[in-house]
């Protein structure tokens, strides 16, 4: 296997990413600024499909209409140069210092408006260059202190921004769905719509939640302890799964944004399986940061390294489900059993009280006796993913 992407593979990556000059809290930049066209053609040649931006990538924060027009011109000569597409934007509502205390729940309400302007501008930018997906990423949309922010208040500003953003988009005629995007914590002490779950129960509150789905992002997930499968398992059971960031974390700390494969290697191939067998058609889209160590040739070699992961991650989950033996092993540990209904067809709480064998003749100690064979199912996995286990074996 030469695990060389392709187009057809729909990996895509964001501006900032590879763009990241090495900026941290505690250190200046270690790198030069990328051109965003650069970037463009770098990608392309390393074998990704789309690249993805912030409006503030591609043109600076207050910009002219003259100085825009001419950023936007040389982004789109170099997706036309490359065949690059653009199947996801968002908007920048964390660097400027004007939204210090957030955007769409900033407690000062011309900054609001100010955010969902910015917003709609640069949706109507992500339109044009053909975006099918909107992130929201709320990352200052919290609070460090327990009095500075009414989260019930911050929660009702919250809906009235996306209903407003769902109904310009709806008006504009726009194919854009939106995919809000999860984080506990960093930068603001607390984020609202912390994971997956919460952002998945906020949804149901819009007025158009159809247009609505969610971006998990791996480390956002991991640095609160969750499981990153899991989460994204949930948004495909309800089919909000519209866009996701992969990238590597290391356990329960700072946001690492570590190359796809990097820190949690066992949730990335489960991650992988996941995505492959669930039928996910979108991008695979990368959310890292080239460390600050490295120098430009570091970071092409950390996005190649994503996309090579991803490959060999795929490479190593088909295999393990197409080994006879894990398909046995799958059968021993009763997974069959767990796709079957609960009930029978049409059967009602009165049929399931009049079945003895269900309670009163169940025997609980036969089945508590009954081992689950695990740990056989999950080492199967794990020769998988070393790539040590041979066919036959
Ligand atoms: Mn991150």
């Amino acid at each position: 296997m030469s695990y060389e992407p392709q187009p057809a593979d729909k990996f895509s990556f964001g501006l900032w990413t590879v763009g990241w000059q090495g900026r941290d809290p505690f250190g200046d930049a270690t790198r030069a600024p990328l051109d965003p066209a650069e970037a463009v053609h770098r990608l392309a040649a390393l074998g990704a499909y789309g690249v993805t931006f912030h409006d503030d990538d591609l043109i600076p924060f207050g910009a002219s209409d003259s100085e825009r027009d001419a950023h936007v011109k040389r982004f789109r000569q170099a997706l036309d140069a490359t065949g690059m597409t653009v199947p996801m934007a968002t908007t920048n509502l964390f660097t400027h210092p004007v939204f210090k205390d957030g955007a769409f729940t900033a407690n000062d309400r011309d900054v609001r408006r100010f955010a969902l302007r910015k917003t709609m501008r640069n949706i109507d930018l992500a339109a044009e260059l053909g975006a099918r997906t909107y992130v929201a990423w709320g990352g200052r949309e919290g609070a460090e202190s327990g009095a500075a922010k009414d989260v019930r208040a911050a929660l009702d500003r919250m809906k009235e921004a996306f209903d407003l953003l769902a109904q310009y988009v709806t008006e504009q005629g726009y194919e854009l769905r939106f995919a809000v995007e999860p984080k506990p914590n960093e930068p603001r002490g607390d984020i609202l719509l912390p994971t997956v779950g919460h952002a998945l129960a906020f949804i149901e509150r819009l007025e158009r939640p159809e247009l609505f789905g969610v971006n998990p992002e791996v480390g956002h997930e991991q640095m609160a302890g969750l499981n990153y499968p899991h989460g994204i398992a949930q948004a495909l059971w309800a089919g909000k799964l519209f866009h996701l960031d992969l990238n590597g974390q290391s356990g329960i700390k700072y946001d690492q944004d570590l190359r796809f494969g990097a820190g949690d290697l066992r949730s990335a191939f489960w991650t992988v399986d996941l995505l492959e067998s669930s039928g996910y058609d979108g991008p695979r889209h990368f959310d890292f940061k080239p460390p600050r160590t490295e120098d430009i040739d570091g970071v092409w070699a950390s996005a190649a390294g994503c996309m090579r992961n991803y490959l060999i991650l795929r490479e190593r989950a088909a295999a393990f489900r197409a080994d006879p033996a894990v398909q046995e092993a799958l059968r021993a540990s009763r997974l069959d059993q767990l796709s079957r209904p609960t009930l029978d067809a049409g059967e009602t709480p009165s049929a399931l009280l009049a079945d003895r064998t269900a309670y009163e003749d169940f025997d609980a100690a036969a089945a508590a006796g009954r081992g689950m064979a695990f740990e056989r199912l999950d080492q199967l996995a794990m020769d998988h993913l070393l790539g040590v286990r041979t066919p036959g074996d």
